[in-house]
């Protein structure tokens, strides 16, 4: 017993020191002690906010991390939320201030309405996300077939509002739910069995079908610049693992690594859980389908009134906003449920300056307007005591090309049943012409080959990364001027004669298309464009300019359906149907209408190997073949692009 006294002598005093540590943070040298305090207190009494920064426990006792900015002596206020996976301490410090606006500058937020009209801000780190407890899934599926656990970011969004109302004094018991993109996908996952104090919903950009046209894959194309997203977004709980490249121009980093797959490979991303279900879902199967937001919603009772804001040139979720519409406008028997807003604006413009886009001037800040006369008497009629109904159409749509806001009873005008407007086919017509006449003798067809080895940057190069910093131009490559492509021998160009006429379209135009390839598969991208006159006399820069309305790509695996791809009957003139993105657009005279045809929209667009294999994310350098590619435009075998005419 003795011999252990000195062993237990050792351990108390172990201990103790580690206890000793552990209860009070002695300097090491006392006598020169750290000039930092053991904790800070900041002093914000001259703040003209309140920032309360607290964990949120949800129905399984996960806790989300959530900052509450209370302007000072607020009482009675609304509360505007948003979830996001992109940082809330980030989006409600732009810059630190003790003014709210300046914290608040930046992505999602809608600083002006949100000051000035007193709202409390509420920003939420998703499950899984930076600050938040519990686990990552991509735009988590609801509870079901595709989500097992009993919680997804209906649930989340519940038992966050449900105790919001009941923890902010200051607030009158109404809260909105509004963001951006991944942040719009939010405000409609908050529609699924929405808590009684959420009075309003402002879906902007929303991601809403990953695989049919918003940021996965377009038509079955994999948008393969989206794999730094995913690299970065699933990594690690607080972004900090970073993508990384050794080259200046994506092309390269692309044409390098060959296929998505093989460069997925190279960088690890087999870790990742998401890019393991996108390699395993290439088509259009129940993971895509099942989790699509649209279709869910169409299968919801519409509890909660919706403002979609769509952005015409959405470079990243062009499908999503207008998708959801057509699905829930059929449930708003009241007209006062549904309203939907189309800007002249990039990814997310309306909370940014909206005077141009690119190149394309807009003659005011369309943003600014949306922001006042539009987003802030709509959101005071449902979360603002007293405030009065907004006059606001079922429809605010910007014309672009006469650059003019409409208040329209309905989208798209044009429709069936015979109103207003109809689509009227623009003809590819022999000698590389296009019009409104049927193609009638010339040559059958035109065409061109497909190099893989030398596919058409979908922009000048050298290509910048996906990103929105300094210098970044991905939100404008939707308006860059396709003069770059239409001098390419692999890019066929129709062009009309000089119009003598408006031209206004008014809805989705669809394409039609006639054509071959001698591989077994083959992409199709197909553009709809605006050719300016050949002076500008007040913008010069604009003499020629060819800019897109409307453009798309489409895998022709996926001709007979997106559920399967099948291999295409090579050499065979075959018809390809598929809508492009909406356009909300007046040709005027003098301007003339041009349609490409080209099959490849690199890097953005995973390159199509040309020989049909089961899973291009899996093709092997030997697979990507040449291919001479045929459009056709005879009479029996003519290739159109159905406008949706309005007027004349
Ligand atoms: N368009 C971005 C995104 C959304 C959802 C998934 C992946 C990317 C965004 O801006 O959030």
């Amino acid at each position: 017993m003795a011999c252990l006294k000195p062993i237990l002598f050792a351990l108390l005093l172990t201990l103790s020191g580690t206890l000793q540590a552990a209860e009070t943070p002695q300097a090491k040298y006392p006598d020169y002690p750290s000039e930092t305090p053991a904790k800070f207190v900041p002093s914000t009494a001259g703040f003209d906010y309140v920032k309360r920064d607290v964990m949120i426990p949800m129905r399984d006792g996960v806790k989300l991390h959530t900052v509450i900015l209370v302007p000072k002596g607020a009482s009675h206020a609304g509360i505007l939320l948003t979830r996001t996976p992109y940082d809330a301490n980030a989006l409600t410090t732009h810059s630190m201030s003790g003014h709210l606006g300046p914290m608040l500058q930046g992505y999602d937020n809608a600083t002006d309405i949100i000051v000035e009209d007193g709202y409390i801000r509420v920003v939420q780190d998703i499950r899984g996300k930076y600050g938040s407890e519990g686990d990552y899934v991509m735009n988590r599926p609801l509870h079901g077939p595709l989500n097992p656990t009993p919680v997804d970011d209906a649930t989340d969004t519940y038992d966050t509002i449900d105790w919001l109302v009941k923890n902010i004094p200051e607030s009158n018991g109404k809260v909105g739910t509004l963001g951006i993109s991944y942040d719009g996908f939010e405000p409609l996952m908050a529609l699924f069995n929405p808590h009684p104090a959420l009075k309003v919903s402002v879906p902007m950009n929303p991601m809403v079908d990953g695989w049919m046209g918003d940021d996965w894959f377009h038509h079955g194309a994999f948008r393969q610049q989206n794999l730094s997203y995913i690299y970065e977004q699933v990594a690690s709980r607080d972004n900090s693992i970073k993508w990384w490249t050794s080259y200046h121009d994506e092309y390269d980093l692309f044409m390098h690594y060959g296929s998505a797959g093989a460069l997925a490979d190279a960088y690890g991303m087999r870790q990742l859980g998401f890019w393991n279900k996108l390699l395993a879902h290439p088509a259009y199967d129940s993971f895509w389908s099942e989790q699509a937001v649209d279709k869910l919603l169409a299968k919801e009772p519409l509890k909660v009134p919706v403002m979609l804001v769509h952005s015409l040139w959405d470079q990243e979720d062009i499908y999503g906003a207008l998708a959801v519409y057509r699905a829930i406008k059929p449930k708003d028997s009241s007209g006062n449920m549904v309203r939907l807003v189309m800007g002249p604006w990039h990814h997310g413009q309306e909370i940014d300056e909206g005077s141009s886009l690119g190149a394309i001037r807009f003659g005011s800040d369309t943003a600014k307007y949306f922001r006042e006369k539009i987003l802030r008497p709509y959101l005071a009629q449902y979360l603002k005591d007293g405030a009065p109904k907004a006059d606001l159409a079922p429809v605010t749509a910007y014309q672009t090309g006469s650059n003019q806001w409409q208040r329209l009873p309905r989208w798209p005008l044009a429709c069936e049943n015979g109103c207003a407007a109809k689509s009227r086919p623009l003809y590819l017509q022999a000698d590389h012409k296009l019009g409104f006449d049927a193609p009638a003798g010339g040559d059958a067809y035109d065409e061109y080959v497909s190099d893989p080895a030398h596919p058409v940057p979908f922009r000048a190069r050298p290509i910048q990364p996906i990103g929105y910093g300094d210098g970044q131009t991905w939100s404008q490559w939707l308006v860059d001027d396709q003069r770059e492509a239409s001098g390419r021998t692999d890019v066929l160009s129709y062009v009309s004669e000089p119009l003598t006429a408006p031209v206004t379209i008014s809805g989705a135009p669809e394409v039609n298309l006639v054509a071959a390839t001698s591989g077994t598969d083959s992409d199709w991208v197909v553009k709809l464009i605006d050719v300016y006159p050949d002076q500008v006399a007040e913008q010069p820069e604009m003499g020629g300019y060819q800019l897109a309305v409307a453009m798309d790509i489409f895998r022709g695996r996926y001709r007979e359906g997106f559920t399967e791809a099948r291999p295409i009957a090579a050499n065979q003139p075959l018809a390809y149907r598929f809508a492009l993105p909406a356009a909300n657009h007046v040709f005027l005279p003098g301007h003339r209408i041009m349609v490409q045809v080209q099959s490849s929209w690199f890097p953005l667009y995973d390159r199509n190997p040309q020989t049909f294999v089961p899973n291009i994310f899996l093709a092997k350098p030997a697979d990507y073949i040449k291919a001479t590619q045929r459009v056709y435009h005879t009479p029996a075998q003519a290739s159109f692009i159905a406008l949706p005419v309005v007027g004349g």
